[in-house]
């Protein structure tokens, strides 16, 4: 983060700052909160302003990946869909010229390229992990999505669901992973690909993925419909 950014993210989030700004008493709780709801937003803009599309992650040698990477969910690892490959079709819809759906072949017969990134938890955990995917931007492209829209919205075999804003859909480093540490997508960790956003918290990296959709409208997110910031960049 730079400085400059970093100023004006601390200035914007500071408690006397809101309380000048909203003139709204701070022990008054849904105040408080609709403040913050308000800020949060703004800090929204902020971020997607402050985001360059061209601006990579950082990447990390071979040797710093992880193998026996961290699963995170809201329930365990044992309660992860377990999507069969024979019946398995991701749906696509919105604004998508071509809508047939893709089974799991077809999706790995995709170009593929390999990233060595971090992935950040809020719940406070980081780990280097080794991806192996296709980039969102050109299965867009392939399927004809209107990527002038605003974002890309996906839906979860586990009824999570996530958005990204365009510029992070079509981001470089913004891949749909079918391989982690150069095998299969386990099953825990979203098998037949989630998508990896290293410019995103995890919370951002959807996994189990069985549509994609494009709109105008923000699409809602499992983490952020419980209070946490809706962009979330790194
Ligand atoms: N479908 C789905 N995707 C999800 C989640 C989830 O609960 N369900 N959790 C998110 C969170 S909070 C994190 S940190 C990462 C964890 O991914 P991993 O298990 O591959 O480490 O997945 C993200 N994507
Ligand atoms: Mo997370």
């Amino acid at each position: 983060m730079t400085l400059a950014r970093r100023n004006l993210l601390r200035g914007g989030l500071s408690l006397g700052a809101l309380t000048t700004l909203t003139g709204c008493d701070v022990s008054d709780g849904d105040a408080v909160q609709g403040a913050l709801a308000r800020v949060s937003r703004w800090n929204d803009r902020v971020q997607a302003a402050l985001f360059r599309s061209g601006r990579l992650a950082p990447t990390f040698p071979e040797a710093m990946a992880v193998k026996d990477f961290r699963y995170n969910a809201w329930y365990g690892a044992e309660q992860a869909p377990r999507l069969d490959p024979a019946d398995y079709r991701l749906l696509l819809s919105g604004k998508i010229a071509d809508k047939r759906p893709w089974t799991v072949a077809a999706l790995h017969a995709l170009p593929q390229e390999t990233q060595i990134t971090r992935h950040v938890c809020v719940e406070g955990w980081s780990m280097i992990g080794k991806w192996t995917g296709t980039p969102l931007s050109a299965f867009l492209q392939r399927v004809g999505a209107d990527t002038t829209a605003g974002y890309v919205g996906f839906a979860c075999a586990d009824g999570y669901y996530e958005g990204l804003d365009m510029a992070t859909a079509l981001h470089p480093q913004t891949l749909m992973a079918f391989r982690l540490h150069d095998e299969l997508l386990p099953h825990k960790h979203g098998f037949p690909f989630k998508l990896r956003v290293p410019t995103k918290l995890g919370f951002k990296n959807p996994k189990f993925v069985t549509t994609i959709y494009v709109t105008d409208k923000e699409p809602r997110g499992y983490w952020p419909d419980r209070g946490y910031n809706w962009f979330s960049g790194l």
